[in-house]
């Protein structure tokens, strides 16, 4: 058990992180910013941890420029030992791991394991960099000419954009800063402002290794901003050839139509709508667990939160029997505590928006079997904790068609695999799936091409807590961009195909004769 369970200090961690009371919201070598001032407030009970100063427009350039120099050394520096910088970066989040999770739980709510969950995330990507840096690998091809020699090679792509959302406020800048690292580009990353320390101490931990190493520190720069000035800068730059982003389908469609408009590249990893698929012939058990995981973990604030259950009728009355017992064990309160399961929502707002879909799935027809109440007194004070909610509706419903970021879980009920299938891919998002079922035959239909349609998919494991060495990502209105594993890294770079005439003719490809009959 990590020493912070068992006694914790916030000032402490926020010391041992370099957190100070004010800090600068804009980071390129130097920490500065020119912009508003904004408080992190802790969700878990209201306490001010830090204020920030953000970013203007004037301090977006300072730190384009900056990165824009780093670029044109780093993109010279050899793969394997941009590499080696990145193992060193994930020793030192090794040892930061317990504060550094630590902030992500006091800062956004979730709790201690999965805040520590997120840090390892880091730390396995960062791995998974460190051998990718050896295998950035090209093709080579036959050409069709003699004397020829064709092959494809993979160059940085320049200064890269992240935009990252507050519910995984470290791990996913990780995904795509320590890829983008190795690959030779310098990254600008715009954290939420709803957890704008969790950056700061991030840009701190891999600002020593690049300082110990004599390397530009604006080789992973930060700009904390309002997203209608910075954000907006940010995708509008022509000069920021890609942009990553995590966030909802709302802000994924004004990213892509920004940048598409001037025909950069985006990575966006937007809103799910995930589902379960429990059989008549899976084993229950395994799918409860899963489904309490998937639903209440995180409080349902992830992109993978598991936010409907499409169950055959056989087991749908017991299934949700098992469900509504389990939820009821689900102990909420403070995250940092050993034994709590769910910790607050990251804000009112939050809070609000999920009352306002209980409202409408009351109103679509939908029955609350249980929660969806805002707890109060005085360990809930902030009024940021709920319940997590069951409710049976249909899938057709608006409010089932759409992402609400809060743990309500939708029970619906299907009569075959086919029928399920159907319900499953009839929304508008395509993140993760999975099924529960013993069948063989059903598993693999569920896989095959006239299964899910989502960018992840499995058999008898939930929805949530993928592994960082598979591509993530969705198709649909999950924006169809990959982070993290598998090949995601040639995302971060162009491809060159490059042919070479090493023989003393001009032939030219397709048969072509051009002579000018000199
Ligand atoms: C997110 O919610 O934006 O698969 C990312 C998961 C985590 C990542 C979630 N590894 O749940």
């Amino acid at each position: 058990m990590p020493a912070v369970i068992a006694k914790y200090d916030v000032k402490a961690i926020l010391n041992r992180l370099g957190i100070e009371k004010v800090n600068y919201g804009a980071f390129n070598g130097e920490w500065f910013g020119n912009g508003k001032k904004i408080v992190s407030v802790s969700p878990t009970n209201g306490e001010v941890l830090a204020e920030v100063i953000q970013a203007d427009e004037e301090d977006y350039e300072k730190v384009y420029e900056k990165a824009r120099e780093a670029f044109e050394m780093w993109r010279m520096y050899p793969a394997p030992k941009r590499g080696e910088i990145v193992r060193q970066i994930a020793q030192e989040l090794r040892k930061h791991k317990d504060d550094l999770g630590a902030l992500v739980t006091l800062e956004m709510g979730k709790i201690l394991p999965e805040g520590l969950g997120e840090v390892q995330e880091m730390i396995d990507i960062s791995d998974f960099a460190v051998g990718l840096s050896r295998q950035l690998y090209g093709l080579s091809m036959h050409s069709e000419r003699p004397g020829h020699r064709m092959y494809e090679q993979w160059h940085p792509r320049g200064v890269i954009g992240i935009i990252s959302a507050f519910n995984f406020p470290v791990a996913v800048w990780a995904w795509n800063a320590m890829l983008a690292a190795v690959c030779g580009d310098t990254a600008i990353w715009k954290p939420s402002s709803k957890a704008p320390l969790c950056g700061i101490a991030c840009i701190k931990i891999v600002q020593k290794v690049f300082e110990r190493n004599n390397l530009p520190p604006a080789i992973m720069s930060l700009i904390i901003g309002k997203g209608s000035e910075i954000g907006e800068k940010l995708i509008n730059d022509k000069r920021i050839p890609l942009i990553s982003a995590t966030g909802s389908t709302r802000m994924g469609r004004r990213i892509g139509e920004a940048v598409g408009k001037r025909l950069g590249r985006t990575i966006l990893e937007l809103g799910g709508n995930n589902a379960i698929v429990v059989s008549d012939k899976a084993n229950l058990d395994l799918a409860l667990r899963a489904i309490l995981f998937g639903a209440v973990g995180t409080a349902g604030q992830r992109c993978t939160t598991t936010r409907r259950i499409i169950a055959h009728r056989d087991v749908y009355d017991k299934l949700l029997d098992m469900l509504v017992k389990g939820y009821k064990f689900v102990s909420i309160g403070d995250p940092m505590k050993p034994n709590t399961l769910m910790g607050p929502l990251i804000d009112k707002a939050a809070v609000e928006n999920m009352m306002n879909a209980i409202e409408a799935i009351k109103k679509e027809g939908g029955e609350i079997v249980c929660g969806g109440e805002v707890l109060k007194g005085e360990k809930f004070s902030t009024g940021t904790y709920v319940t997590p909610c069951i409710a049976k509706v249909e899938n057709h419903y608006d409010i089932v068609q759409s992402e609400t970021f809060a743990p309500i879980l939708y029970f619906i009920k299907y009569d075959n695999i086919d029928d399920a299938i159907k319900i499953h891919n009839d929304v508008p998002q395509g993140l993760s799936s999975a099924i529960f079922t013993t069948d063989l035959l059903e598993a693999e239909q569920f896989l095959s091409a006239v299964g899910s349609d989502c960018g992840i998919a499995n058999a008898n494991i939930g929805t949530s807590g993928a592994e960082i060495g598979g591509a993530f990502g969705g198709e649909k209105d999950t924006g169809g961009g990959r982070e993290s594993g598998s090949d995601a890294w040639k995302g971060y770079m162009r491809r060159q195909t490059c042919t070479i005439n090493w023989s003393k003719e001009l032939p030219l490809a397709q048969g072509i004769q051009f002579d000018t009959g000199e």
